[in-house]
Order: C-alpha cells, then sequence, then structure tokens
C-alpha cells in the first residue's frame, strides 16, 4: 500500500485540535490525538502507539531512544500490535516473529471527536497480506480511544471459508522508574510458561521481581492488572478483556546489549505487560467470526 498523502489525510479525517496527521522520523505519517489534558502519539506503519500522555508530565509508555524509524521495520516499544501469530511462526521460521501487522502500512477508517474522546479506526485489509498463506484471509480493525484513559480493541475478522487459527498481543512497553522499585501483584500464584526454559509450565510463588531477565506467559491471568513502581508518584492498572494470557517480558542487560534498537541501560526502565493469546490458548474463528482482544489504560498520580 502506498503511504497517503498527509494533506489529504487531515483534510478527510482531521479533528481541528483534536486530530492531526503529520510527517514523523523518515517521514513516516504519525498522528497526534488530544483529548483535553491527555495526548497520544501513534504510526500508521502497525497503528503503533509511541507516546501516551494522560496529564502533563506524565509518560506512561516506555520508547527507545535507539528505537529504528525505517518503514517496514518494527518500532521498538510503545505498544506494537503482535499479529496474527505471536510469537516465532508455528510452521515457518522465515516468517517474522509476532506476525507481520506490526510492520504494515493500516489504512484509516474513520476518526471521531466528541465530549467523551477522541477515536481513530485502523484497518489492515487482507489483501494486503505479505505472506501467501495469510492472502485475503483476515483483517484486523484496530480502535483507539482517548479520554481520561485510553481505550484500544484489536478485531480479528476471519473473512476466509474456512476455519483460521490466530494469535495475538498488545505488546505494551510501560515505563517504570527502575526495574527493582516495580511489582505487579495480579501474577502471584498463577501458572506460567518460562520461554527462558523452553516453556516448562511454572508456578508464580511470590510477587514478580526483574532482578533479571523475564519472558513469561501467564495463564488465565485476571481481566484487572495493576503495575505498582515505587520509585514514581504514579499508579497504572490495566484491564483488558478476550485473552487467555499475560506475557511479562524484560530483557534484562544481556540481551538488551544484543538488541541494536535497544538502549543499552534501557531494560532499567521498562517492563512489557502484554494481553495476549499465543501458542496453545490461540484463538480458532469459524469463517465470518470476529474476536476482540482489548485493553483499557489508566495512569493515576498518587
Ligand atoms: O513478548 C515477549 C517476546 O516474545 C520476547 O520473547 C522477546 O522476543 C520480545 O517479545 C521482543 O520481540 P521482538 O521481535 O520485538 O524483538
Amino acid at each position: 500500500m502506498t503511504p497517503p498523502d498527509i494533506v489529504t489525510l487531515n483534510k478527510e479525517f482531521g479533528l481541528e485540535r483534536r486530530l492531526r496527521f503529520s510527517e514523523g522520523e523518515s517521514g513516516m505519517i504519525k498522528v497526534g490525538l488530544i483529548f483535553a489534558a491527555a495526548k497520544l502519539e501513534l504510526f500508521l506503519q502497525g497503528a503503533h502507539i509511541t507516546r501516551y500522555q494522560p496529564a502533563a508530565g506524565i509518560e506512561v509508555l516506555w520508547m527507545s531512544d535507539s528505537a529504528l524509524y525505517q518503514p517496514g521495520k518494527a518500532l521498538r516499544g510503545g505498544i506494537p500490535l503482535c499479529w496474527p501469530w505471536f510469537g516465532a511462526h508455528a510452521e515457518n521460521t522465515a516468517q517474522p516473529q509476532h506476525g507481520y501487522a506490526r510492520t504494515s502500512l493500516f489504512r484509516v477508517s474513520s476518526t471521531i471527536a466528541d465530549h467523551q474522546s477522541t477515536s481513530i479506526t485502523l484497518t489492515l485489509d487482507a489483501a494486503q497480506a505479505p505472506w501467501p498463506d495469510w492472502k485475503n484471509r483476515a483483517a484486523l480493525e484496530f480502535e483507539i480511544r482517548l479520554s481520561d484513559v485510553l481505550w484500544m480493541e484489536m478485531r480479528s475478522h476471519n473473512l476466509s471459508a474456512s476455519t483460521l487459527t490466530l494469535s495475538n498481543a498488545l505488546h505494551s512497553y510501560f515505563a517504570i522508574s527502575q526495574r527493582q522499585q516495580a511489582t505487579i501483584p495480579a501474577v502471584t500464584r498463577l501458572t506460567y510458561l518460562d520461554k527462558l526454559q523452553n516453556y516448562l509450565p511454572q508456578q508464580q510463588t511470590c510477587e514478580i521481581t526483574f532482578d533479571s531477565e523475564v519472558d513469561r506467559i501467564y495463564q488465565t491471568p485476571p481481566a484487572s492488572i495493576d503495575l505498582l513502581d515505587q520509585g514514581r508518584d504514579i499508579d497504572t492498572s490495566i484491564e483488558s478483556w478476550g485473552n487467555n494470557n499475560l506475557v511479562i517480558w524484560n530483557p534484562g542487560e544481556q540481551k538488551a546489549r544484543q538488541m541494536n534498537d535497544f538502549d543499552d541501560r534501557g531494560f532499567e526502565q521498562m517492563i512489557c505487560i502484554e494481553p495476549a493469546n499465543a501458542l496453545a490458548q490461540s484463538i480458532t474463528l469459524l469463517p465470518g467470526e470476529y474476536h476482540r482482544l482489548g485493553q483499557q489504560i489508566k495512569a493515576t498520580r498518587h
């Protein structure tokens, strides 16, 4: 899909003082949303949210200063959309990790500004699928509503005449003061698959800590999750729906150094908390069926 023209986008979808398209890094098109004191920034590539400020001075998301802004390359940080598969492709390792949505250009479907929120809906058409096994089979719609909270929903639609299995995630990078200061009480007592031990099932017997690399797929998480950060005067709560799993990731020092788009000390200031459907908990859709995966993020000063 050729990138649309910014002037045309602003004419068709721009909303005065609430939503504006502009040229971002490397000429990639970005969108700014405003609602009262809240601000949000996303890129049309990947429908990728890169910044969220519920009020002045609060940045909820972590973005790598070394992120590579290149068309077709995934952006490091913010909220990448993993779709239509999470992690490595089950059969064909030549296909990219976390699917193709995060490196594809989304089409703007609608924008609305009213007294409740500023919102945008973006679509990845099935015809755009770069991989033959996905061509014309599934479309993805992503709706974002900015108000005093940040609400978003991925809607997967099986357009084919056969059953479709997909996996997905909202791969959110949350900014924290310092990894040793952060914890997520809601995962205590849950079972998880530990990627560092070849997905061996484990039990979270005590509060999770981030002294070293963490890469876990928690099973049947509660809908409500709090990220507590002793070193910051902000509480972050995440309500999610449509997810069988919750992925928690921090690369630790060594892995962070191995990634050229990840700041060497970045692992100290971020935690990924990802409502997801992965591996054995993937989603199966009958022809014509939809699946909704969503979250609402609320960050408040305490
Ligand atoms: O969601 C956690 C995870 O699957 C980790 O295993 C790690 O690979 C991370 O995603 C980042 O993946 P990426 O492809 O963006 O480098």
